[in-house]
Parts: C-alpha cells; structure tokens; sequence
C-alpha cells in the first residue's frame, strides 16, 4: 500500500524539501497552500515548482478549523508534518493574537480533526529552539527546562503541551521536533542567512552597496535543511512517538556567516557591513545550542553539511538568481 503523507506549509522552505524526500519515498504526498498562494504560483510556490505535477495541493489556512477538518477527512493521511507557522520571531510582542491563532490555535484544529476523522494518523509538529528562550545551560536537551521570551517561542512551547496531551489522551501517535536554526537556498528573505547572501551576490554583481544587519555577535546553531526534513520523518517510522532535538550541536556568530558569504565571493565584509539598530534584538547570554545525540543514538540520525559549506550553497545559489535577473 503508498503511504499518504500531508504536509501543512508544503511551499515554505521544510514543506518543499520534505515534499521531495517523501516522493524519493514512493509516497502520495499532499499539501496545504492557502488561496492567495495559488494566486500567485509563480511568488509562493516556487519551492515545489520542479514536482507540483506530483503532489496533490489543498486550499486550507491555519485559523479555519473547518477547511483543515476537511482536508483531514478527504486525505486520509498515514503521516501528518505539520510545519505551517508564522515563522519569523519578533521580541515585540505587537502581533500576539495572530501568531496564536496561526500557531496554536492551528496545531490545534488539526489535531482535533485527526482524533476525529483519522486516529490512525501519525504527527510531526514542527517545535523550535525559541521554546528554551532564555537558558542557563548550553547545549540544550529534550529535559532542558523550557523559558521561552518571545510570542513564537511560547506558541510553539503551548502546542507541544498539546501535542503531548493528544498522545497520552487520546492515543494519537503525536511528537515533535525541537528544531534549531536551519538554512538553503529556499530560506526567506527575511532570515539572516539569506539576508546575508542575496546581499552579498548583490553586492558582488554591483546591484547593491551596503549591507544593514543588528547584532553581528549573535550566537546561532546553524545546520542544512534538507538534512532536518530526514529526521522528521525518521521521527514518524520510530516504534513510539518522542520528542528529539534536531540541532547541529555548534555555534557560529552572525559575524561568522558574513565573513564567511563575503569571502566566498573575495570580498571583504568590513568595508559593505553597516550596524542598523531596526535590526537589533537583545541576544542571549547563554547561547541556543542543541544536543542531537539523542536522535543520533535511537534513530541513527547525522548532520550533514558543514557551516561552510551551506554558506557556500547559499552564495552560490543567490548569485545564479540575480545574475540571471540582470
Ligand atoms: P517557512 O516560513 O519557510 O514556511 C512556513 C509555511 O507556512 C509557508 O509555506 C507559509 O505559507 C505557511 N503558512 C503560514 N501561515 C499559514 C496559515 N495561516 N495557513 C496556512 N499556511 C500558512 O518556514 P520553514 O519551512 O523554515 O519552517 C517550517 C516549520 O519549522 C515552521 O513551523 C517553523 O516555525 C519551524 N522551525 C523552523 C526553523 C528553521 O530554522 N527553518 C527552526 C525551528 C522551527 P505562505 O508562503 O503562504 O506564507
Ligand atoms: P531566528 O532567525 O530568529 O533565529 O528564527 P533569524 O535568521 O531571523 O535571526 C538569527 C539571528 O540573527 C540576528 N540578526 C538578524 N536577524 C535578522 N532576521 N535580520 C538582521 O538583519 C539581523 N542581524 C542580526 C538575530 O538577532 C538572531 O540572533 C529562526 C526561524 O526559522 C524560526 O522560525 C525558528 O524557530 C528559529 O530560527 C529557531
């Protein structure tokens, strides 16, 4: 029998490269868009532009439980990766309402609709290393206690809690992901990495001067998201559902990645790399960094890609877009 997997966010840098790898698999893969996604193919769905013709795409958005609820009837799904967020964090606290509802209110109404109409169903929530917040041990584990600071940070720790209940209450086979920081050439824009390098292909193609970033000391655990898809769904073949860290286990500074975007290129950082302060956030004084070995021990899960070598990917990649735009 093919397995059938639905994918929430199946456009968004994890949903496309998780896409692939299911179809590498031999499964029917579906996918939730929202409306204006399908409007524009060309802006929203270039992720999973090279297989749409193999995936099977549903209009559905986070704050509807109806529209999820259907999907969830109609599909039938053996797996459910649920990676659909408001994934951006901001410290502001200005948006609370909306980021719940996509957030948590979201996660929600999906596993309402699997306990309901697809019990059956196995589920990867998408957490993140924004649930430990502020920490005071480095690296973190699963048994790190949780501290997040941010509107996202609490959303993502609040569905946790719920993912968890959704196990021992109902029996669904729920877990999920403490996932760090991960990157490629299909990161948004408004990520530091790909900040970094489309301005550094821009600035070595004389389409732009300077480059304005906030803190060059922050401290982040950087790892290749084609490597972390792998282990979501190595989560939903375990025996039992767990909850693991997905992390690369080291740190590099901003700075690190700026230095190392503009050699690639041969150009020195110091004299394109302007401090804004619209762009600073508080950084932490113990730094987020993840402990994989958990996963690396129970479900033979390895990091792949050095630092370096997804910085160059990246460069590489911004360079080949906007040369071709010239
Ligand atoms: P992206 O921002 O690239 O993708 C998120 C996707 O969610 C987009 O396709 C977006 O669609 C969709 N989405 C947003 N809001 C809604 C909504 N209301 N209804 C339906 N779809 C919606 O994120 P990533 O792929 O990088 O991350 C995947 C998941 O992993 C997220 O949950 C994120 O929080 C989490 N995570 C990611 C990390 C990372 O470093 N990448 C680290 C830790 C956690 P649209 O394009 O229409 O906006
Ligand atoms: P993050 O990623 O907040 O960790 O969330 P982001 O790339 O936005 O920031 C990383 C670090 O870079 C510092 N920084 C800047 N950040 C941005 N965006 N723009 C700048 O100009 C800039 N200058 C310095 C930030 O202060 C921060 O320290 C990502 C998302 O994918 C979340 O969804 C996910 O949960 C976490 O990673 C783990």
């Amino acid at each position: 029998m093919v397995k059938k997997a639905l994918i929430t966010g199946i456009a968004g840098q994890d949903g496309s490269y998780l896409a692939e790898f299911l179809l590498s698999q031999g499964y029917e893969v579906h996918g939730i868009v929202r409306r204006q996604s399908l409007e524009n193919p060309s802006g929203k769905l270039k992720n999973i532009a090279g297989v749409i013709d193999r995936l099977t795409l549903h209009v559905a958005s986070l704050e509807s439980h109806l529209s999820l609820y259907k999907v969830i009837s109609q599909v039938q799904p053996d797996e459910c990766y649920h990676l659909a967020a408001s994934s951006f964090v901001s410290y502001s606290f200005d948006d609370e309402s909306s980021i719940l509802a996509i957030n948590f209110n979201g996660t929600h109404h999906l596993l309402a609709s699997i306990k309901d109409v697809a019990p059956k169903c196995r589920f990867f929530f998408a957490g993140s290393s924004e649930m430990f917040g502020l920490v005071q041990d480095s690296p973190q584990k699963e048994v790190t206690p949780f501290n997040p600071r941010s509107i996202y940070g609490i959303s993502k720790l609040a569905s946790y809690h719920l993912v968890q209940n959704y196990f021992r209450q109902y029996d669904i086979f729920a877990c999920t992901g403490i996932l760090y920081n991960h990157e490629s050439p299909r990161r948004d824009f408004k990520f530091v990495t790909r900040k970094i390098t489309s301005s550094v292909a821009k600035i070595k193609l004389g389409l732009q001067e300077k480059l304005f970033l906030g803190n060059l000391d922050a401290l982040r655990d950087w790892g290749y998201a084609p490597n972390y898809v792998q282990a979501m769904w190595l989560m939903l073949q375990n025996s039992s559902p767990n909850d693991y860290v997905i992390a690369s286990g080291k740190n590099h500074s901003v700075r690190d990645f700026v230095e190392c975007a503009f050699r690639y290129v041969d150009l020195d950082y110091r004299k394109f790399v302007e401090l804004d302060p619209r762009f600073f956030r508080p950084s932490e004084k113990i730094p987020l960094k993840g402990d994989h070995s958990k996963i690396s021990t129970e479900l033979h899960w390895q990091t792949e890609k050095i630092f370096e070598e997804i910085v160059s990917e990246m460069v590489e990649n911004d360079l080949k877009i906007f040369s071709n735009a010239q």
